[in-house]
């Protein structure tokens, strides 16, 4: 009996230390993100970087590719899900058609205001949220601040009457196309990438997002009117590769998932100094912000939109907690 108690024990230890020796494993993750190296998604991404080599004394490194270096965001995501890449940030959009719950944060005028989606995203309703992505091969890690999203054309639009027959460019995914059927609008649904040929060969007309992806994108130098119709907060998510995610110890996904929440406060600081300076530069270009538009006309065209996606009990009831939080 003794002697069978020392053997294990010394299985134990052995176990023990093979995990000691998989916790000083050296990792070098490799991200990607759509945005340039000043973006504050890419800013908040470096900063998450820079906490976990500071954390593990250099043993977890990470190296960003940036202005879309790996691809579209549908393409790096393809790329996480199979593990060839280990994560990525990108908005929440490209996720509707690939975790059902992630609807809920892209639904138009679901958040009263940005501290509103604050308190909705930072409570557990968020994480929930994110963990439903699990299943399909992604494991968010967190949301960064992307402001609300408006139209910008090349007229003023005040009314939803205004968007009648417009060819707005959208993101890739069936709720956007969707919302924009509501505004009266004809959905072109295309990477960012190629928006700035498609609004000069006319291939669309409008396209929605907020102040500083007008301005880095320099959509504000061929469209100049924006219009804050702020139909939208969808946020930007932080989503890891399950493959891989997998394979790390419960050790190193701890740091990993901390360092990612821990730099959620800086990348909102720089969102909030970027969007105040990209205001500026889009002033300075000649674009104009049209702030008396009719709220209320867009927002009492969205109940085919709800009707049409917020369809099972569970996607009513994040819906509805998320309305209760005050
Ligand atoms: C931006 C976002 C990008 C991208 C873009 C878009 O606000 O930061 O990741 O999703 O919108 O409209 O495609």
């Amino acid at each position: 009996m003794r002697r069978a108690m020392q053997g294990m024990a010394v299985a134990l230890l052995a176990l023990g230390c093979m995990q000691g020796a998989l916790a000083q494993q050296k990792i070098e993750l490799r991200a990607a993100d759509y945005w340039d190296d000043e973006y504050p998604t890419v800013r908040g991404i470096k900063k998450f970087a820079e906490l976990l080599n500071q954390r593990t004394n250099g043993r977890i490194t990470m190296k960003v590719f940036s202005s879309g270096a790996l691809g579209t965001e549908k393409e790096t995501l393809e790329q996480v899900k199979v593990g060839a890449l280990d994560l990525v940030r990108v908005n929440i959009s490209p996720m509707n058609n690939i975790c059902q719950e992630t609807l809920v944060p892209t639904l138009p005028f679901l958040f009263r205001s940005i501290d509103h989606m604050h308190k909705a995203l930072d409570s557990a309703i968020g994480d929930e949220i994110l963990a439903s992505c699990d299943p399909q091969g992604y494991v968010g890690l967190a949301y960064y601040d992307s402001g609300a999203r408006s139209i910008y054309t090349k007229k003023p639009i005040r009314t939803i009457a205004d968007m009648k027959g417009i060819k707005l460019r959208v993101q890739q995914s069936d709720l956007w196309v969707s919302l924009a059927g509501a505004m009266g609008a004809n959905a072109t649904p295309m990477p960012m990438g190629e928006v700035y040929t498609a609004f000069k060969t006319g291939l669309v007309d409008a396209a929605e997002n907020n102040i500083p992806s007008y301005e880095s994108s320099k959509h504000f130098e061929v469209v100049k009117y924006y219009s804050q119709t702020e139909h939208s907060m969808a946020p930007e998510v932080v989503m890891f590769s399950k493959r891989i995610w997998d394979k790390l110890s419960p050790q190193d996904q701890k740091l990993i998932r901390q360092a990612a929440k821990d730099s959620v406060p800086f990348q909102r600081q720089y969102w909030a100094e970027r969007d105040a300076k990209s205001l500026k530069i889009v002033l300075d270009g000649g674009a104009h912000i049209v702030s008396d538009v009719d709220k209320k006309s867009f927002q009492d065209a969205m109940g085919p939109v709800y009707a049409k996606f917020v369809t099972t009990p569970k996607l009513k009831e994040l819906v509805k907690r998320i309305q209760d939080v005050k």
